[in-house]
């Protein structure tokens, strides 16, 4: 009898094994819901993998794993993301980015005045709301949800590649500051795409929730977002599970192009002093921000990196002319003289040029601490987004400020997209724990901006 049971029970663990082999080998359930993230600058999308539990951030057909958010028009074709961007030089007029900054967003005309100075494109003021005029062969204004619509049906076909499958629903995320009109012309975008939005989530709570923190024992979350133009702090607090947004400041004039200029400015002054005038040919220009940009980069794993470009120097129109120096006005002619310009930097040097900006992130910072009635030790985890959090001196003033580290393993620049296609998953259904919202709406809360 021993025997027999003994048969028995290898009869039922070979049957078990079995289950757990072919488990193994069937086929993976398929993500059915895609997590977007709509960026101003670039966009990317991800899905929630059931078998593994992690995130799958789906590349582009050159393998990026973000586009950029630029939207480009030619005689009847429109180029999006990277081929959008390749068209950004020499069709300037027609090529559309940072169409974010005014979707479902009402302005005043003098508002949309100064705005439009910055952009080569035109914007056009349809009862308080922007348009952009496209002129090709043909002339049509497209609005700002219709542009989101085009990055985003870039995004749709990309997981359908990806997925082998039609993709029709999907999770994305908004900046927290974000009013329900913005959030209504957003999920409008996504429907002009053929997407269905299940769930609008803010994008600080997102990349809390990529970092696992919807799932661990923490009450206060400070989010600090650094990217090429902007810096936005959210302070988040969880209340059974669920993220709400106790305070949001920020400064819409501080990011990584801010510390390119400086470097680009310490380069001017270097050139100016060797060859006593600066380079005026815009392509060389753009090679200089390009290499001050790979500089800024390298820095951030190097020690110091160096700059070696080859220049064309114009010759002084008036060599007694005396410059003035504090306004930073060079007086250029187009005559000049091709020369090898060679500059070490360092990371201190780097850090010394843009001590008082990287000390600005703390303006805000202690802001939310302010209006959340917070005190500094009290906050249980600090989450860095966006690619300048990269910086390790801003890393640096920040784990000072705190007295602790902040959590950086995640790819600052994906965050918000693997949190997002986390909450894809679980409003999918294919999360482990029937969890199905983990955040709270807010609806009156007010950003605060330093600039
Ligand atoms: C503009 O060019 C496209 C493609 O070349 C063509 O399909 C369209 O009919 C043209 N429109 C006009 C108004 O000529
Ligand atoms: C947003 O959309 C909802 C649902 O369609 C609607 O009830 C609400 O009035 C809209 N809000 C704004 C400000 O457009
Ligand atoms: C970088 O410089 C610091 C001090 O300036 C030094 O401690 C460190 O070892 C250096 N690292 C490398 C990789 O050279
Ligand atoms: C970064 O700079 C270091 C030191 O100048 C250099 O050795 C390295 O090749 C650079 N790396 C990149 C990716 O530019
Ligand atoms: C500094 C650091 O890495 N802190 C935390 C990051 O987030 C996880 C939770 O997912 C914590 O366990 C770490 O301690």
């Amino acid at each position: 009898d021993a025997a027999k049971m003994t048969m028995e029970c290898s009869a039922i663990l070979t049957l078990l094994l079995a289950g757990y082999l072919a488990q193994q080998y069937l086929p993976m359930p398929t993500p059915k819901v895609i997590g977007v993230d709509l960026g101003t600058t670039y966009c990317s999308v991800g899905v929630f993998l059931p078998g593994t539990g992690q995130v799958k951030v789906i590349p582009d057909e050159s393998g990026h794993n973000s586009i950029p958010s630029i939207v480009s028009f030619t005689e009847g074709d429109i180029y999006v993301g990277y081929d959008g961007l390749e068209l950004a030089d020499s069709n300037p007029q027609n090529t559309v980015y940072d169409a974010k900054r005014f979707i479902g967003k009402l302005f005043t005309p003098k508002e949309l005045i100064s705005e439009s100075r910055r952009y080569p494109f035109k914007i056009i003021n349809n009862k308080g709301a922007a348009e952009f005029s496209i002129a090709t062969n043909e002339t049509y204004n497209v609005t700002p949800e219709y542009i989101g619509s085009q990055l985003l049906l870039k995004l749709k076909r990309m997981s359908e590649d990806y997925l082998g499958m039609p993709v029709s629903r999907a999770v994305i995320s908004v900046p927290a500051e974000f009013d329900e009109r913005q959030r209504n012309y957003t999920i409008k975008a996504a429907r002009l795409a053929g997407l269905e939005i299940l769930r609008v989530i803010n994008e600080p709570t997102a990349a809390a929730m990529a970092y696992g923190l919807h799932k661990v024992d923490v009450s206060n979350v400070l989010v600090v977002d650094l990217g090429g133009g902007t810096l936005d702090v959210s302070l988040l607090n969880k209340q059974g599970g669920m993220f709400l947004t106790r305070a949001m400041a920020g400064n819409n004039k501080l990011g990584g192009q801010d510390f390119n200029q400086r470097l680009m400015q310490y380069l001017y002054d270097e050139m100016h002093h060797t060859y006593g005038s600066l380079p005026s040919k815009k392509e060389e220009i753009h090679r200089l921000r390009q290499a001050v940009e790979a500089v800024k980069l390298n820095l951030t794993v190097h020690n110091s990196s160096t700059i070696r470009i080859s220049l064309t120097m114009p010759q002084r129109k008036d060599q007694h002319e005396p410059l003035k120096e504090e306004n930073k006005v060079y007086i250029l002619t187009s005559l000049g003289k091709k020369v090898l310009f060679e500059t070490e930097i360092s990371r201190k040097l780097f850090e010394t040029l843009n001590e008082d900006l990287f000390e600005k992130i703390l303006v805000p910072i202690k802001q939310v601490l302010k209006e959340g009635h917070l005190h500094k030790t009290e906050v249980d985890e600090i989450v860095l987004v966006g690619g300048s959090t990269r910086i390790p001196r801003i890393r640096k003033v920040i784990t000072e400020f705190f007295g602790k580290k902040p959590n950086t393993s995640v790819d600052p620049d994906l965050a918000v997209v693997i949190g997002v296609a986390i909450q894809a998953g679980i409003v999918g259904g294919s999360w482990p724990l029937q969890v199905s919202a983990v955040e709270i709406p807010n609806r009156h809360l007010r950003k605060t901006n330093f600039i």
